[in-house]
């Protein structure tokens, strides 16, 4: 497989003017006639170039050229396309016309034009624009689109594409037709088409300028009473933009749709979002509070795409961040203005570390900006988007909030409508502030997590703080250098007061000592606050200090990390045969106590760190993970805290009870987490009590949230109680595919012995549609990722299951297969056994002979 290079980035020989598609649709055979007005791009200089046309899977039927028709031997076809030769072109800009027949029926990779449960959508990015018609399918080649659509109106009653409506109307034989029209030029990745029996939940905007925007939430009839959420978030997303960004909408209409058979979580076609229903519909009864801030910050992310993304696009798909870690910037912002901030920081902090350092640490290790790969679709990465915003949100922490919003104001001014490098938006940086930004530019190409360690010294009225950097290698990168680190630090007294306020330290060596002077006493740092860089912070620190900090750092980010370093410290004392300390659950229990703390905050403080975690900080330390020990340790602590805390639990519990009709709001969801967690715990101490607790929390639950918690501790601790309440919650969920993924889920992530048995039984169940990717990730993938017990089973049985079944779905759908193949790029942290045992199956995975291009670049890689 070949691989494709940033450095061969070549302009585009032909540009786009016009594009005009007409699309008859059929499930077997829908004909597609491309109208295409290229231009010889200006920018090329020499003879006049071949016109090279991508194209996958595509029926050729005809071609012609401004009106005549080519000779099919005039063309050259191969795998990836076709080939118009310069002689056969008439001058610098002609005409091309082309009618293709594909199959939507039997297209169940979900990329191009498919059916989904009878309904035809569509996914182009990155490529699958290719898979409808012969294109430049490259993002560099902008184009305003008119599309016409023609089908069965009994099969297929409503007719979309991106922009604005044009004519409809009936036609002979039981057919009619839609025509869209969209101005605003764009590349064939942000084409959508949607067709089929749909019904739309409406809304208004009136944008800052007074333009009335129609707002439309498509999706299945019954779905209907599903979309408030979505389209409440919507509007919100639309006012943020506006006065966070000074950005617009800018068509007549703004429409998302609910599809069910979906790669991604939702895509940001211009002017007609297509969205995994996953993250579109929600009721109290079928959606919890994660999933409603899911979809809120889902349904923000496209819509930000708008500015960020659409009207100014990436020139080549090497620049994928310059969308998308700015997008996902912007909807972290947008979800800390509209719930907590600081809630917000440390979940996107978990997140980070969950996927990212763990991506950036293994073999998949990658740069922000990668500089080759085979599959883009392989580059949808936690790097590319979760670290791609940290790289935005540290340099607007360089160059201050005004220099950001400078900054952004002169990107969008500077390049609307064009197809953009990264380089040209660090200029943007530049010109607005004053800054040289060539150093920290080694965020987008360097790969691999720096670490940070700090020492320390106090001389009785100066405190140095010196700080080091070493960023270890990654695949292809041997040697590093120092990357620009904002470390936000404030000094607190030995009172707990604050002494020194935050400043920002700007870290650009390999080591720099920052002086405070005119101390009063001799203070406890507060390192990395906010988590003001995406660092490992390597800091020795003694018990009584993680809970000083714990009690007095007013930065919640690291009040919340003190109490983390504490669990991971006690943890890994456990594993080396260590006990528990009662001083910790005692400062938890002070922790607990405080009213004057956000619920959701205490929520997340009462969370151990997770077992793939507590992997890492083995390795980090020099060691090899043993997944039993590791396992062994936690659930002691989780044990330890239930019975040293068991009362106070109850109580808090019981105070944290939400009266009144749900509301998916931060206040009420932040105090089920807390409830829920103090549930959770009282289960970990497995008294009668915790377990009445549970199964009456199940029975009398009016709301997805409180429900699937109960029925998540009981089936984890295999209480008895369970097995009654999951063929309930099944009977009464038959219908509903999106709940029966929570089914699905609550029991592949039981951390039980004999989770691999129970999960491939689970594969014969009638929920498992093992074709649909989110049912597919609900039992497989969160079995791979989300149940160490029983993935890392001594036995091997759990890599074998996963390994059995992505053979069976990459042949299906390659992208999904590879996504999931990821659980393996840890292998490497693991005991002898383990890593035989994982090897063993990457092997015979990477040995199938007809192995998608997606799963054997990811295992290859794993591999090494
Ligand atoms: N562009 C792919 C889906 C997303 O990141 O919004
Ligand atoms: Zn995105």
């Amino acid at each position: 497989d070949r691989k494709i290079r940033l450095a061969d980035y070549r302009p585009p020989a032909w540009m786009i003017e016009q594009v005009r598609l007409d699309f008859d649709l059929a499930p077997r055979a829908t004909r597609v006639r491309a109208r295409i007005a290229f231009r010889r791009n200006s920018q090329a200089e020499g003879a006049r170039p071949d016109l090279r046309l991508d194209g996958r899977r595509l029926t050729f039927v005809g071609a012609s050229i401004d009106g005549a028709p080519l000779d099919q031997q005039a063309l050259s076809f191969d795998a990836e396309g076709l080939t118009v030769p310069a002689a056969a072109l008439p001058g610098d800009s002609f005409t091309w016309e082309c009618e293709t027949e594909i199959d939507p029926e039997t297209n169940t990779e979900l990329e191009g034009l498919y059916l989904s449960r009878n309904m035809f959508c569509t996914q182009c990015e990155a490529e699958g624009f290719r898979k409808i018609t012969y294109y430049p399918d490259r993002p560099d080649v902008m184009a305003p689109f008119t599309v016409r659509i023609e089908a069965a109106a009994a099969d297929y009653p409503v007719l979309l594409s991106n922009g604005n409506p044009g004519a409809t109307g009936g036609l002979p034989g039981g057919r009619h037709f839609a025509e869209w029209h969209d101005p605003h030029p764009k590349p064939a990745y942000l084409f959508a088409l949607v067709a089929g029996e749909l019904v739309a939940h409406e809304d208004r905007f009136t944008t800052a300028s007074g333009r009335e925007v129609e707002l439309r939430v498509w999706v299945r009839p019954g779905d209907e009473d599903k979309c408030a959420y979505a389209m409440d978030a919507l509007k919100r997303s639309m006012r943020w933009d506006e006065t966070a960004y000074g950005r617009e909408y800018d068509l007549d209409v703004f429409q998302i749709v609910a599809v069910d058979d979906f790669n991604m979580g939702a895509m940001e076609n211009k002017g007609l979002n297509i969205f995994n229903s996953k993250y579109v519909l929600a009721s109290p009864e079928t959606a919890t509070d994660a999933d409603y801030e899911r979809i809120e910050s889902i349904v923000a992310h496209e819509y930000f795409h708008n500015w960020t993304g659409n009207r100014i696009t990436c020139r080549d798909w090497f620049q994928l961040c310059l969308k998308e870690g700015l997008t996902v910037f912007r909807d972290q912002c947008f979800t800390g203005d509209e719930r907590s901030e600081p809630v917000k920081r440390i979940d996107d902090v978990k997140l980070l570390r969950a996927r990212q350092f763990r991506e950036d640490q293994g073999p998949l290790a990658h740069p922000v900006r990668p500089e080759e790969y085979i599959e883009i679709n392989n580059f949808y990465t936690a790097t590319v988007y979760e670290k791609g915003a940290e790289v935005i949100r540290m340099l607007r922490t360089l160059v201050g909030e005004d220099g950001y919003r400078k900054a952004l104001d002169l990107y969008f001014e500077r390049h609307d409508g064009e197809a953009c490098t990264i380089e040209q938006f660090r200029q943007c940086f530049e010109d607005a502030t004053g800054r040289d930004l060539s150093d920290f530019a080694r965020w987008w190409s360097q790969a691999g997590t720096p670490r940070l360690s700090m020492s320390e010294d106090w001389d009785g009225g100066t405190y140095t703080l010196t700080l080091r950097q070493q960023t270890p290698p990654t695949p292809g990168q041997d040697s590093k250098a120092p990357l620009v680190i904002p470390v936000a630090t404030g000094l607190i007294g030995p009172d707990g007061a604050e002494l020194v306020p935050t400043r920002v330290l700007e870290l650009r060596e390999a080591e720099q000592a920052f002086r405070f002077e005119g101390l009063p006493a001799r203070p406890v740092a507060s390192v990395l606050r906010g988590f003001s860089a995406p660092v490992t912070l390597e800091r020795q620190l003694d018990d009584a200090t993680r809970a000083f900090l714990l009690a007095h750092d007013i930065d919640p980010f690291n009040r919340w990390q003190a109490g983390r370093d504490y669990a991971v410290a006690i943890a890994l004392r456990l594993i080396a045969g260590g006990t528990i300390p009662n001083a910790w659950a005692e400062a938890l229990g002070r922790l607990l106590a405080d009213d004057s703390l956000d619920p959701a905050f205490r929520a997340l403080a009462l969370e151990l760190p997770g077992e793939d975690e507590m992997a890492g900080e083995v390795v980090t330390r020099g060691g090899l993970a043993d997944p039993d020990a590791i396992h062994e340790a936690l659930r002691a602590m989780r044990a330890h805290l239930g019975g040293a805390l068991g009362e106070a639990l109850a109580t808090l519990r019981a105070r944290m009870a939400v009266t009144g009709p749900y509301s998916p709001d931060a206040g009420a969801a932040g105090r089920r987490a807390l409830a829920n967690r103090c549930l959770a715990l009282m289960l970990a101490a497995d008294t009668p009590e915790a377990h009445r607790a549970a199964e009456a929390q199940f029975d009398a639950a009016d709301n997805m949230t409180d429900r699937i918690a109960a029925l998540a501790v009981l089936v984890h601790a295999d209480a008895p109680g369970a097995t009654p309440r999951l063929d309930a919650f099944l009977k009464a969920w038959e219908h509903d595919p999106l709940v029966l993924d929570k089914w699905l889920t609550v029991q592949a992530t039981a951390p039980l012995k004999d989770a691999a048995a129970r999960v491939e039984a689970l594969t014969g169940h009638s929920a498992f549609e093992w074709k649909n990717p989110n049912r597919f990730r609900a039992l497989i993938g969160s079995f791979a990722v989300g149940n160490a017990v029983g993935f890392h089973a001594a036995d091997g049985a759990g890599y074998r299951l996963v390994a059995d079944w992505l053979l069976r779905l990459d042949p299906v759908n390659p992208q999904t297969t590879a996504r999931v193949a990821g659980c393996f790029e840890t292998w490497r942290r693991y005991e002898p056994g383990r890593q035989a045992l994982m090897r063993a199956e990457l092997e015979r995975i990477a040995a199938a002979p007809a192995l998608s291009r997606n799963t054997r670049e990811i295992v290859e890689r794993i591999l090494g």
